[in-house]
């Protein structure tokens, strides 16, 4: 215990729970070479807490490296991966009445509102509501800067009057946004956050009331244009966390693939088993990676065991009714307006107001 103490002080300064520095005490040397250049990061602390914690987990924000990020765009494409289609086609549809009553919501446009946009991976849904609302500003939040720039350039070149201003940030942190611009007379823009994707589905029922209350500060006088998934026939969840072609599980193991690539790491990726499954009893997917067989692995000089069929829990996914997730909203502030639904009730896209 005081040797494991001694050898790791530098992930104290870090914020490593004790837990995680007093597994198997690490070995010096590789500690020492690996611990400064790596971490520092968010994912080489995180990672460290999360597999000393019981059960083993990561949250769902560090799948999305440049590889990552690839890989749910591909995701996106899946047959049985609903989501983003549905979605798509929903606001493509609807793109009309959704601005009709966001402008109506938010009282006068002006010079075109600020669309805020949580987690914006490649901006395909964004494009739909900037051809039907006036928009002055764009500011996309990613966590994945590569990625985030790419878009924005793209976008940049559609839309030449449009100020796009791509902050690269983990939006469940405090973000600091630059001041709303002003029309000719002195007024600020309204701000319409946009979090498409049901995205918030990630959250634990009481980070996503912490996310809603954060975004209110941010977002008063105009409001939150939001992707909800909606709860379904289990076995269509379970399809479209289990794709036949194997996406998903790429997907999920990258985070292992990612872990070997930043932080020099040794998964065996081949030992892991991607396994998601729908939860009935708290409404959600959760994906975990299962250990195939007992096996070490080293992070950043630590040592951990795995036993065979031992987890690390990597991804929630919550599903909600339509009038659960407007309660919710109204918890953290918002006055929830209309609820759009496909034909199917699969997919649900809510305009929740923030009223000055
Ligand atoms: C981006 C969080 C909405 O939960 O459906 C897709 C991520 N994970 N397949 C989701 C995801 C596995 C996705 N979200």
């Amino acid at each position: 215990m005081n040797n494991a103490l001694r050898a790791t002080p530098d992930l104290r300064a870090h914020g490593v729970p004790a837990a995680a520095m007093a597994e198997h005490g690490a070995d010096r040397a590789a500690a020492a070479s690996a611990l400064p250049q790596v971490i520092d990061s968010d994912f080489a602390r995180e990672l460290l807490a999360g597999l000393a914690r019981r059960p083993r987990q990561i949250a769902a924000k560090f799948f999305y490296d440049a590889a990552g990020s690839a890989l749910f765009d591909r995701i996106c494409e899946l047959p049985e991966y609903y989501p983003t289609r549905t979605e798509l086609s929903l606001l493509g549809e609807r793109a009309p009445a959704i601005a009709a009553c966001i402008a109506d919501s938010v009282g006068e446009i002006g010079e075109g509102v600020e669309i805020v946009e949580f987690g914006a991976g490649s901006s395909r849904k964004v494009r739909l509501l900037l051809d039907a609302l006036p928009t002055r500003r764009f500011v996309p939040i990613d966590i994945s800067g590569e990625h985030l720039h790419a878009a924005a350039e793209e976008l940049r070149a559609d839309h030449p009057g449009l100020d796009v201003r791509p902050i690269a940030a983990d939006f469940t942190r405090p973000i600091e946004l630059p001041a709303v611009p002003l029309d000719s007379k002195g007024r600020p823009a309204p701000r319409v956050g946009f979090f498409p994707g049901s995205s918030i589905g990630n959250f634990t029922p009481a980070e996503a009331l912490g996310f809603l209350r954060q975004s209110a500060g941010l977002l008063r006088g105009g409001g939150l244009l939001i992707g909800v998934d909606l709860v379904k026939d289990p076995a269509v969840l379970h399809a479209a966390y289990n794709d036949g072609d194997g996406v998903t599980a790429a997907f999920n193991l990258n985070l292992l693939a990612r872990a070997n690539r930043e932080l020099g790491a040794n998964f065996e990726l081949p030992q892991f088993a991607h396994y998601a499954f729908y939860q009935p009893t708290l409404q959600r997917i959760e994906m975990h990676l299962v250990s195939r067989r007992a096996q070490q692995v080293r992070v950043c000089g630590h040592v951990f065991d795995f036993g065979e069929g031992e987890s690390m829990h990597t991804e929630n996914s919550h599903k909600f009714s339509v009038e659960g997730f407007r309660a919710l909203a109204a918890r953290a502030g918002y006055v929830p307006g209309p609820a759009w639904c496909d034909a199917q009730r699969l997919f649900s896209i809510h305009w929740l107001a923030l009223p000055h």
